[in-house]
């Protein structure tokens, strides 16, 4: 059996710092099978090259894999200092002078754009995709002293059952526990939906795989008693899936008594009073939407399947049932013009009770159709590379008009966040004041709207 040291090299703390989740389980996979493991949280260990390099000493692996989580912070507004792959290559440089071993990359962001990504880096070898079979496989045959190819994949995609549970490190725990008080589980993968410039169904796969809703319920149960969470975040890509798995979920976690606040990304679909009343008993507390457009046109144009008055209609729903949302808007794509961008700003103001996250432009990556659809509009060369931030503005929208556009329209309300950096400052300072979590609830008063009730207004 090897050792296999495993690195997490994410060191964003934008929008909070989050749990190297995708590490976690690839470690559980391979302990299962027999292996000797070690977790390196390069963040929690206050990005020390020498710290890791002791650490790899003392470990002596047969192994290293890297989990990549970001390529960048996908703000178009931003700098170099959000382009996360430069570190991912010093650290494969560090970790190569300590220990001569094989080193495996995977994770995302890697699986986004691998070929670039390895060859940048300079990793022996990467894993498209989920990694807790596929990993176990690379080493058996590594161990076997057979050929791999430099980059490779599960053989199919795993099944809710074979998902891994992840393997967490008390210290680590504490340390999300304490900078953002809020730990991450997934309760199914894939998602079925085509939105033009989404990432997900190429990572994950187009069908929605989900984990048997006791075995998350036993995660969820281990987390509150073994690590004392409170808070938790679901990663999956939608949780509202149209098929209604998340239903039996949170029907499992009521009957079990798990009594967690938990959070999650919604599809502002089909979302009635009805529905969220259940998910608030079971511990929802407030939902992250993925509105992305705030017109009918640019929604058509992101192939959403939703107009605006049915996000909408989902958003009265969650006020009515006083239940915080974020609704994240892209402005700058497909189909955007001046009128457009007007009418998604008109449309934002009845979003009320809710914080709106604005963005401008949106970050083009391979694994999404937005790529084609920016070569024919010209925005970009057919030979363009990718793994540099490239962003999609219309060619039908003056980007700087659009911006103040924006801005105008958002000035003087704290609830409605743009350009990104904004967010993190707010966020920033409500750390400091001691907040813990998603951060943005706290921006929303529900008693304002029961103030305005009595006032009549
Ligand atoms: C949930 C989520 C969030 C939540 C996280 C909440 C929380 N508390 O966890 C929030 C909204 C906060 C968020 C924020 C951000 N996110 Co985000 N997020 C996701 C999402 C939907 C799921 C990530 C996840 O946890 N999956 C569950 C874990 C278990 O899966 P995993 O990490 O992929 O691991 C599996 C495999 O990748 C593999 N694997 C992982 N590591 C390794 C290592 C080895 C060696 C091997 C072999 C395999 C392997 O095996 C694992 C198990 O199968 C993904 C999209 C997606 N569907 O993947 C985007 C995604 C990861 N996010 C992304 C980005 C950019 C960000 C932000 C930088 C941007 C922003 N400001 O919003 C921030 C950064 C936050 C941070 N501190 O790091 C990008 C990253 C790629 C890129 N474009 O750079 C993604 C891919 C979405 C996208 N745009 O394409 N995110």
């Amino acid at each position: 059996m090897s050792r296999v040291f495993l690195l997490s090299s994410n060191i964003s703390t934008d929008p909070y710092p989050v749990y190297p989740l995708g590490m976690a389980i690839v470690a559980g996979a391979l302990q299962q099978a027999g292996h000797t493991v070690q977790q390196f949280d390069f963040l929690v260990n206050e990005q020390s090259d020498q710290t890791l390099q002791q650490q790899l000493a003392a470990f002596q692996p047969d192994y290293v894999c890297l989990s990549l989580r970001n390529i960048d912070n996908v703000d178009s507004f931003s700098s170099d200092d959000n382009w996360y792959l430069a570190d991912a290559k010093r650290l494969v440089e560090t970790i190569k002078e300590q220990c001569p071993v094989p080193v495996v990359v995977g994770g995302p962001a890697f699986s986004i754009m691998p070929e670039e990504i390895r060859d940048y880096i300079q990793a022996d070898y990467g894993i498209v995709g989920e990694g807790e079979q596929a990993v176990v496989q690379l080493v058996a045959t590594l161990d076997a002293g057979e050929a791999q190819p430099p980059i490779s994949c599960g053989a199919a995609p795993l099944a809710g059952e074979q998902m891994g549970s992840p393997l967490l490190v008390p210290e680590y725990v504490d340390y999300y526990q304490h900078h953002s008080g809020l730990i991450n589980l997934q309760s199914k993968r894939g998602c079925p939906f085509k939105c033009v410039y989404c990432t997900y169904p190429g990572l994950e796969g187009s069908t929605f795989r989900c984990r048997p809703v006791e075995a998350v319920v036993d995660d969820m149960l281990r987390l509150k008693r073994d690590h004392g969470a409170t808070n938790l975040f679901f990663t999956d890509s939608i949780f509202n899936d149209p098929q209604g798995y998340y239903l039996g979920l949170v029907e499992e976690m009521i009957r079990r008594e798990v009594d967690l606040n938990w959070c999650a990304f919604f599809r502002p679909q089909g979302l009635s009073r009805e529905v969220l009343q259940l998910l608030k008993r079971s511990g929802l507390y407030a939902m992250e939407l993925g509105t992305d457009a705030a017109s009918d046109t640019t929604l058509a144009e992101l192939n959403k399947g939703f107009d605006f008055a049915e996000a909408l209609s989902c958003h009265q729903a969650a006020v009515a049932e006083k239940i915080p949302c974020a609704h994240f808007i892209m402005f700058g794509g497909p189909g955007e013009t001046a009128q457009t961008v007007a009418e998604g700003l008109a449309n934002i103001k009845q979003l009320d009770h809710s914080v709106v996250f604005a963005f401008s432009g949106i970050r083009i990556l391979p694994k999404s159709q937005i790529l084609e659809r920016a070569i024919v509009d010209g925005v970009i060369a057919a030979d363009t590379p990718l793994i540099k931030p490239v962003y999609y503005f219309s060619p039908h929208v003056d980007v700087e008009q659009m911006n103040q556009m924006i801005l105008d329209s958002f000035a003087g309300q704290r609830d409605r966040i743009f350009p990104p950096s904004v967010g993190q400052e707010k966020m920033a300072v409500m750390n400091n004041f001691g907040f813990k979590g998603i951060l943005w609830d706290q921006l929303i008063r529900f008693d304002t709207q029961r103030q305005r009730v009595r006032r009549g207004r």
